[in-house]
C-alpha cells in the first residue's frame, strides 16, 4: 500500500502567516493532484499550546532564530505559530481535505517540540502515525509539504528508519532556508538516509492509479 504524508500545510506556514515559508502555498495544488493516486493520505498539523517552548516569546532575552538547549535538546526559537485551534493552525483552505484519511497533530506538549510526524524531537513519545500506516498495510511512503529543512526532513527520515520505502516529492516541498543552502543540504541528507527524491510527475508515473 502507498501512503502520502502531507506535512504541515497550515496557514501559518503560508505567505502572510506567522512563520511563512516562501512560496508555501504553491504546493497545495500539487497535494490536491497527488492525493487520488494514493491508498492512504495522512496530514500532519503542527499543533502547539499557546505557551509552547519553541516560541521565542517564551524566552526572555532571546529572539526568533536563536538556539537554546532545553533538557539537553537543541531548540531553535520560532515566532508564535500554529497555536491549537487558531486560524493559523488550520489547513490551507484550498486543500482537498475530504481526501485526507487521517490527521496527526504534533508538538502538542508544551515542553518539547516535534518536527517529525512520528516522534517528538527527544524521541520520548510516538504519535500514532506509524501504527496507522502499519494497520493499513503501508509499505511505501511519499512525503511532501512544509518545511523541507525541518518537518519534512524529520518526518521522512523517521519513515525510512521505521522501514517504509520512503520518497520525498521535491516540487511538493518548500523550505525555510534560514541559512542559504539549508534546503539543498536537507535533500542531500535525506538521500544519504536512503530516501528517494522524485518529482510529483515521476511519482504519479510510477503509481498505477
Ligand atoms: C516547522 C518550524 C517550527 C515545520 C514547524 O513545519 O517545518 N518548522 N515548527
Ligand atoms: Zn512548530
Amino acid at each position: 500500500m502507498n501512503a502520502l504524508i502531507l506535512v504541515d500545510l497550515q496557514n501559518d506556514f503560508m505567505p502572510g502567516g506567522a512563520l511563512p515559508v516562501t512560496d508555501g502555498h504553491s504546493v497545495v495544488p500539487i497535494a490536491n493532484r497527488l492525493m487520488p493516486h494514493f491508498d492512504i493520505v495522512v496530514a500532519t498539523q503542527d499543533w502547539h499550546p499557546a505557551e509552547h517552548i519553541s516560541f521565542a516569546s517564551r524566552h526572555a532575552g532571546f529572539g526568533v532564530g536563536d538556539r537554546v538547549e532545553i533538557d539537553g535538546i537543541d531548540q531553535i526559537l520560532w515566532p508564535d505559530h500554529c497555536v491549537q485551534g487558531t486560524a493559523g493552525a488550520a489547513l490551507h483552505d484550498d486543500l482537498a481535505v475530504q481526501q485526507i484519511h487521517h490527521t496527526v497533530r504534533k508538538g502538542t506538549q508544551q515542553h518539547i517540540d516535534s518536527y517529525s510526524g512520528f516522534f517528538d524531537n527527544g524521541r520520548l513519545q510516538a504519535t500514532n502515525l506509524a501504527d496507522k500506516l502499519k494497520d493499513f498495510g503501508t509499505t511505501r511512503v511519499a512525503v511532501m509539504g512544509l518545511a523541507t529543512d525541518y518537518c519534512v526532513k524529520f518526518t521522512a527520515r523517521d519513515s525510512a528508519e521505521l522501514g517504509f520505502h520512503t520518497t520525498v516529492i521535491e516540487d511538493g516541498c518548500r523550505g525555510v532556508d534560514a541559512n542559504t543552502g539549508d534546503v539543498d543540504r536537507a535533500l542531500q541528507d535525506m538521500q544519504r538516509a536512503g530516501i528517494e527524491v522524485l518529482s510529483s510527475e515521476q511519482i504519479t508515473g510510477r503509481l498505477e492509479r
